[in-house]
């Protein structure tokens, strides 16, 4: 079985910053949790290179296009490995496979496109053509100023797929998540789609449309066609459909028109596979604001990671919010996160339990005769990922957490009641069962944070021996283990 997941492909006109990594991070957990659950997985991410924005803000750096280019991207990279992003595929649009394939889904798309004359706003800094009436005073709805554009241009006939997406939303329910961006596409698209200007000749940073002197394609077609050269199109038209069709976008809610009504009017008119979902999440504030340059308060993965750590900042990013919902990033809820969740719970289940077992010399003999108390931690603890994997094929990436969070509560008023330290002191034979389903717990919870922190879930794994990696590992039962000296998982503020 294959699955594919894709973030929106990021523009280099700035720097990475929290909402990137966010995007990046949520899709890598749905490509880690697929992988370890046994899955052929293909996970792409990369920069958008090309239009307007790009090329003014090479021009301001002072330098050449394609070395800003080069020189962007990198940070983008760079951000992926620091948020510790498995992707599988780092696709640039200025990459020559990437060119081949937007030329190539252009001439698939040639029956419905033709030539006139655009009049109208655009506003470069969404690299969007606006109407009128959402203009005020100047600004599009991004707050960009629009500039009057007339140009002889590339249309799309984007109206004459109203019905077909109408049609499609409504055979297919669960094309578009969470459910209130899905019905805000849905009247949308019911309020009529007017035919789409695909082609700019002001300025050349684009690929070019295939046999037309002077117009290179409007960005989006570029950008949106990078789903599709990471799958290998053209060259592997039939395994491209077959991953296209496993394909989960995770983009943002600002972007979700073109995910949800562009792109699939395109794939439509190829004949191409439309994509299994797209999923909308939603936007970080930071301290309550809205993140920008100008009020200095945009947070940087970097600084983040380097204070907390990557797993407590993709954990604090997936637990604070509801997948799909606005969230606000602040370091004082980030630290309550890691002090309680992290550092109070998780880390002191096994700190205690593996701390305990230590004292008696790291040994304990597995022992599979439960009482009833130690039979339903232990029966929760296998079911763990037969639980979370339903959320995590709807998205629900913080209903996950809390699953897992569950079973760590669970787990802490286990020890709390039994005692164990109590059961030591009289030589209680129940100790051994004790202890076994305690680190059937524990194991169960290292695989089931594996995918939200992977440096955590390793170093409990190394804590414990254990060498499993799939899923299906889970089910072996423990033999005698020694374990070597475990630490502290979250070292505490001081
Ligand atoms: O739109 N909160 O690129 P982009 C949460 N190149 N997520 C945020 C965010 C915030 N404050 N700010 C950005 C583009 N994001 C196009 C995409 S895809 C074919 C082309 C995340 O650099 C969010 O996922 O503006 C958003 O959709 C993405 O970054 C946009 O990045």
């Amino acid at each position: 079985m294959t699955f594919c997941v894709t973030t929106p492909i990021y523009y280099i006109n700035g720097e990475p910053h929290i909402g990137h990594a966010y995007a990046s991070t949520a899709a890598d957990i749905l490509a880690r949790f697929n992988r370890l659950d046994g899955q052929q997985v293909h996970f792409s991410t990369g920069t958008d290179e090309h239009g307007i924005k790009v090329a003014r803000s090479a021009e301001k750096s002072g330098m050449e296009v394609h070395a800003f280019s080069d020189f962007m991207s990198m940070k983008f990279r760079e951000m992926s490995e620091l948020m510790n992003i498995s992707y599988d595929d780092f696709i640039r649009t200025t990459e020559p496979r990437h060119i081949k394939s937007a030329q190539k889904l252009w001439s698939m798309i040639e029956k419905d496109i033709y030539k006139s004359k655009y009049s109208g706003w655009y506003d470069p800094r969404d690299e969007v053509f606006v109407s009128e009436d959402e203009i005020v005073n100047g600004l599009a709805p991004s707050g960009g100023k629009v500039e009057w554009m007339e140009e002889e241009s590339y249309f799309f006939k984007l109206s004459s797929y109203q019905d077909k997406l109408l049609e499609y939303y409504n055979s297919h329910p669960d094309f578009i998540a969470p459910q209130s961006r899905r019905n805000e596409v849905i009247s949308f698209v019911k309020s009529g789609l007017k035919d789409l200007c695909i082609s700019r000749s002001k300025f050349n940073w684009g690929i070019d449309v295939p046999n037309s002197i002077g117009h290179v394609m409007y960005v989006w077609i570029d950008a949106l066609a990078n789903y599709l050269t990471t799958f290998g199109f053209p060259d592997n038209m039939s395994i491209a459909e077959q991953k296209m069709k496993e394909c989960i976008h995770i983009v943002g809610k600002e972007i979700l028109r073109f995910h949800a009504v562009y792109w699939p009017a395109f794939l439509m008119s190829a004949g191409i596979s439309l994509p299994k979902r797209i999923f909308a999440h939603g936007w970080w504030t930071s301290n309550g604001q809205k993140m920008s340059k100008s009020i200095g308060n945009v947070i940087d993965p970097k600084s983040m990671v380097n204070k907390y750590g990557v797993d407590c900042i993709r954990y604090f990013m997936m637990k604070e919010v509801k997948f799909g919902e606005d969230g606000d990033f602040s370091e004082e809820a980030l630290k309550k996160r890691i002090s309680y969740d992290l550092a109070n719970d998780l880390g002191n289940l096994v700190q205690r339990v593996l701390a305990f077992i230590q004292k008696r010399e790291g040994k304990f003999i597995a022992d599979y005769n439960f009482s009833e108390a130690c039979s339903e931690l232990f029966n929760h603890s296998r079911n763990l990922i037969n639980k979370l994997r339903p959320l995590i094929n709807k998205q629900d990436l913080n209903g996950a957490l809390n699953v897992i969070w569950d079973l760590i509560s669970e787990s802490n008023k286990f020890v709390n009641d039994v005692k164990p330290w109590e059961l030591s002191r009289t030589q209680n034979s129940e100790l051994d069962s004790v202890l076994t389903v305690l680190c059937e717990s524990i194991r169960a919870i290292a695989f089931g944070i594996d995918p939200f922190m992977p440096n955590t879930a390793k170093k409990i794994f190394d804590f414990m021996n254990i060498k499993g990696k799939l899923f299906s590992e889970i089910n072996e039962n423990f033999q005698t283990q020694i374990f070597p000296h475990s630490y502290p998982l979250f070292p505490r503020e001081k």
